[in-house]
């Protein structure tokens, strides 16, 4: 696909502007050969479980060589699959796999740091201060006497300074390294020339093996403010000098031109979190990013006036752009929407994690469930994370000697938000591993809770209000259903506390947000619900798809 200047529907119905997209966490999804870790066999033994799903394509978390300090987001090798996960033949299999089932496949690819294990970065400590091999990452002096003190005060999102001091050949402490994330993860320096030639030969190397796209880990990320100056005092709440510089949009271009240079409308997806919309809607500009993860609904507040905000923000900010918007209820790095939405306070928010606040799971699943069916039903594309589907929660019991999170020490256990979303799927049986691993004496990386037995896949097939039954019946219908994906909606009048849209004129959806039953909007069909009907009424955290005209 080339995109040519001026014409508005160049890209209309390409099949990511309404995408449903399935999140294979690999580590956990299903373990081939029984180490307890998942892999790259266990996905491909399973994809027809995702065709039956109903997605359209897959992202796969990264599966490159990796000490694995930050599962997999610390990279030795761009070009090779971690033993952990299987071979690169392995890889190779799964896209033929995938495609043969109509499933697309995106890849993470991790642009704004590596491995301290990647070859560039131990030649670059090799090689010393001022050598051409430091150039491609952020090396500089310290400050105060001696060097002894952190080039800035820029803090790590996984705690502490985001600087690391290393020793130099001669012994002697040296110069610092930048690394926005943990140590063993060194920012590259984006204003080198190696480092966009390495990443257009290591995109060009996916994209000639057949994927369909990548999601950009940190894409707001890679350029830092020329002089690396302090950070202000509203540091992580707006913009700061390490995220969302101007340059980084220079670096979207080139990729693009990379990815409309292959055949087959390849993507490119963002993870970009920035704080206000318009800036956000840069990014997705029509010769920058494809799509990008909407998280401001993700961290709204259960609720109509603040869901209705985001709603509307995210749409105008979108069509600045004519860009599709993209919905996401969980994924990796947040905790499951099941526990979020059972607590009294239903927002998300990266640094106040509320580990351990009570929350009451009937009422968070029956959220969860209305929530499915909202997302599936607003315009553009949408996100599933595995599990989402089977109504798992947080677990939020996990050992602290078996948390894996490097944010868990870094914060000195003050922040638990990572593991308890990754716990290993449950697809089969009464006891753990739940099927995940082939062998049943198998320990997952991460213990899975005992009354998971009635949520495993094969408890829910079938059963009429399992939520995998309300996902598969959701994602079929918004396949076939006209008005649904992208397109334009409409908001119906309604009760404050309700959420009421049309999608074409054959289409509604509501949700009740308030505290007790109202009248559905007027309608021909019921065609899904989320929980029971209140003699004809539409009680509280319910949600609704309806045929409006015949
Ligand atoms: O800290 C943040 C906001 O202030 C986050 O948005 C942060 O940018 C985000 O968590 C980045 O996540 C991604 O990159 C990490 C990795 O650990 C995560 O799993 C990944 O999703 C580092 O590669």
């Amino acid at each position: 696909m080339v995109v040519t200047d001026g014409d508005p529907d160049e890209n209309a119905g390409a099949w990511w502007r309404s995408a449903a997209i399935y999140q294979v966490y690999v580590r956990s999804f299903a373990d081939g050969d029984g180490d307890g870790i998942g892999d790259i066999a266990g996905v491909r033994a399973h994809l027809g479980y995702v065709r039956d799903l109903g997605a359209d394509a897959i992202w796969l978390n990264p599966w490159y060589v990796s000490p694995q300090a930050d599962a997999g987001y610390d990279v030795a090798d761009y070009r090779d699959i971690d033993p952990v996960f299987g071979t690169l033949a392995d890889a190779e299999a799964l896209l033929t796999a995938a495609h043969e089932l109509g499933i697309r496949v995106i890849v993470d690819i991790v642009p704004n740091h590596c491995s301290d294990q990647h070859p560039w970065f131990r030649a670059a400590l090799a090689a010393g201060p001022g050598s051409p091999e430091r150039a491609r990452f952020v090396f500089r002096r310290g400050r105060g006497v001696d060097g002894a003190e952190a080039p800035n005060n820029w803090l790590s999102n996984f705690a502490g300074s985001s600087w690391t001091r290393v020793t130099e050949a001669d012994g002697s402490p040296g110069e610092w390294y930048l690394h926005q994330f943990a140590p063993e993860q060194p920012d590259f320096n984006w204003g080198n020339p190696d480092v966009h030639a390495e990443f257009e030969a290591v995109l060009r190397f996916w994209l000639d093996r057949g994927v369909d796209g990548f999601r950009i880990d940190v894409a707001h990320g890679l350029v830092k403010a020329a002089g690396l100056p302090d950070a202000g005092p509203d540091d992580r709440r707006g913009w700061m000098p390490f995220e969302d510089q101007d340059g980084v949009h220079d670096i979207w271009r080139e990729w693009r031109r990379i990815t409309d240079s292959y055949l087959g409308e390849r993507v490119l997806v963002g993870e970009v979190w920035v704080p206000e919309p318009e800036r956000f809607s840069r990014y997705l500009r029509r010769d920058e990013l494809h799509s990008a993860f909407n998280f401001d609904f993700l961290r709204s507040p259960w609720g109509a006036k603040p869901m209705r905000a985001v709603i509307n923000e995210t749409l105008a900010t979108h069509a600045l752009v004519g860009a599709p918007a993209t919905w996401v209820l969980s994924n990796h790095d947040v905790p499951r929407h099941v526990t979020r939405y059972g607590r009294v306070d239903t927002s998300f928010e990266f640094g106040h994690s509320q580990l351990g606040v009570p929350t009451n799971r009937e009422l968070g699943t029956r959220r969860a469930r209305a929530a499915a069916l909202v997302t599936l039903a607003l315009p553009g594309g949408v996100y599933v994370y595995q599990g989402d589907e089977l109504g798992l929660w947080e677990v939020e019991d996990i050992p602290d000697e078996l948390r894996q999170d490097p944010m868990w020490e870094r914060s000195g256990h003050l922040d638990g938000v990572r593991d308890g979303c990754r716990v290993p799927m449950p697809w089969s049986g009464d006891e753990p591993p739940f099927g995940f691993s082939p062998d049943a004496s198998a320990r997952p990386w991460l213990p899975q809770p005992a009354d998971w037995k009635g949520f495993t896949v094969a408890a829910q097939v079938g059963r009429e209000a399992s939520m995998l039954s309300l996902y598969r019946d959701a994602l079929r219908q918004r396949r076939t259903t006209r008005g649904l994906g992208d397109g334009p909606m409409a908001w119906l009048p309604s009760d404050p506390d309700v959420l009421a849209f049309t999608r074409g004129d054959e289409f509604a959806c509501a949700v009740n947000m308030s505290d007790g039953p109202v009248a559905l909007p007027a309608h021909d069909e019921v065609l899904l619900a989320s929980g029971p009907l209140d003699a004809g009424l539409l009680p509280a955290d319910t949600a609704v798809w309806l045929r409006t005209a015949g």
